[in-house]
């Protein structure tokens, strides 16, 4: 419970208790939650107070533990409301946070990354970012930017007097600050893959192998495995995680011309799979004369070509396959080279673990950066050549840009889209 309101609203629910308003802030007691209109006790809890402004919301803030039935839970969440409090909206605890000033908007959009995290990476990447860190560089970039832009505007209107930037000191500054936004920007799309995780989707002809891959790759028998052509229909999924990135593997139809609908809206389902992938495996059955339609089909796509069923004899064509990894899904050779090259892959979008930083990878901060070094990249090259006054326009957006990036002159829909993100009450 959260707000003014909070101590008394939950009073009536705590019977005879000490009041409420007596209890030390941020300490825990343990209470009795009774029936307010009959008095008859229901459960024992503990109750913390958190006033305001030392609480998560900066508000009073009330929080019972309550025994985790969801009818009793239930039962006091409506007496607290008939008591005149109402249900959170989603991320409403965090964006109060926010609007009390407790955190800054590339916070707040970490806890959202702290709760939606799925890999130790990924809680590491969110645990920076909430700890500010990242805030702290973009107010060190403001601050540096004010002094160029305050600098650049009493060269402009003193010219004579030589105080103030002279301007070629002004633009390595920002040629600086530049660098600068464009190694967070990278961060950032690291972050995002650290957190997302990638999609790779196992194509191929049917039969070649790729149930038996995608078992093989997760260690269990996800998708069914036969020699009857055409086996698997359905996209089957399973989730691995490599250089501390959830991988989330698609198993498709084998791409062929269809013999009936069933397989015709499987090949489709193939399709779609493929476009929502970042990296295909193609797989090829190295044992037959290699498939030229699915290779044509994935040329313009990443993708790691597979020579699968290396235990069997090689098809003299399948040798002019360049670059197609052997691998045995019966005898596990060539499956420790599959998963390095897989990894690298990764670490080509993700970079090694670390290198994401703690900024909040979210696509808002991934277009707020893209704006800000673009600002600064032109604000760079009207240093070079442009009358002041234009270089200084171009400062003053990176600057609003900037701020942006923690919250300042967010419009509120901006703010509804984020915090509608969040699970409820958080
Ligand atoms: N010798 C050998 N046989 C394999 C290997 N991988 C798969 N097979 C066999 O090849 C046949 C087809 O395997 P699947 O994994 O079902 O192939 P698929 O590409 O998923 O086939 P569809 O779902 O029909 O498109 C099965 O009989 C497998 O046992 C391998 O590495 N070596
Ligand atoms: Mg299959």
């Amino acid at each position: 419970m959260s707000g003014a309101d909070a101590v008394a609203i939950v009073a009536p629910l705590l019977g005879a208790a000490p009041p409420l308003a007596a209890l030390p802030s941020h300490a825990l007691r343990r209470v009795a939650i009774v029936d307010p209109k009959s008095g008859e006790r229901v459960d024992t809890a503990l109750c913390t107070v958190m006033r305001s402004p030392r609480s998560y919301t900066g508000e009073d803030v009330v929080e019972l533990s309550c025994h985790g039935s969801p009818a009793l839970l239930r039962m006091i969440v409506q007496w607290l409301v008939a008591g005149g409090a109402r249900l959170a909206a989603p991320g409403e605890f965090t964006r109060r946070a926010f609007l009390n000033g407790r955190l800054d908007l590339a916070q707040a959009e970490a806890v959202a990354l702290m709760i939606g995290a799925r890999t130790d990476r990924a809680v590491a990447l969110a645990a920076r970012a909430l700890a500010g860190g990242f805030s702290d560089q973009v107010r060190g970039l403001q601050a540096r930017l004010i002094d160029v832009i305050a600098g650049l505007e009493v060269t402009l209107d003193f010219p004579e007097e030589g105080v103030g930037h002279d301007v070629e000191s002004a633009r390595a500054a920002v040629g600086g600050l530049r660098a600068e936004a464009e190694r967070w920007l990278e961060a950032a799309r690291h972050g995002r893959v650290v957190h997302g995780g990638l999609t790779v989707a196992l194509v191929g002809p049917p039969n070649a192998g790729k149930s038996s891959l995608l078992n093989a790759l997760v260690g269990q028998d996800r998708a069914i495995v036969s020699d009857i052509p055409g086996t698997t229909r359905d996209v089957v999924e399973g989730t691995i995680v490599l250089a501390g990135v959830p991988v989330r593997l698609l198993d498709t139809a084998g791409i062929e011309t269809p013999r009936d609908v069933i397989e015709a809206e499987g090949i489709r389902r193939s399709r779609r799979a493929i476009e929502e992938s970042e990296l295909l495996l193609v797989v090829l059955d190295g044992s037959v004369e290699p498939d030229r339609r699915v290779l044509g089909e994935t040329a313009a796509r990443p993708r790691v070509l597979i020579r699968a069923k290396s235990d069997l004899q090689a098809h003299r064509a399948a040798a002019g396959l360049p670059g197609a990894q052997p691998v045995s899904a019966v005898t596990g050779e060539g499956m420790a080279a599959l998963r390095e090259c897989l990894t690298r892959e990764i670490e080509l979008r993700a970079g090694a673990s670390g290198d994401e930083g703690g900024i909040v990878a979210s696509i808002r901060q991934i277009e707020l950066l893209e704006s800000l070094s673009a600002e600064l990249a032109a604000a760079e090259a009207a240093l070079a050549d442009a009358p002041l006054e234009a270089a200084l326009v171009d400062l003053n957006g990176a600057l609003a840009w900037a701020g942006r990036i923690l919250g300042v002159d967010v419009a509120d829909a901006v703010l509804d889209r984020i915090f509608s993100a969040f699970c409820l009450g958080k």
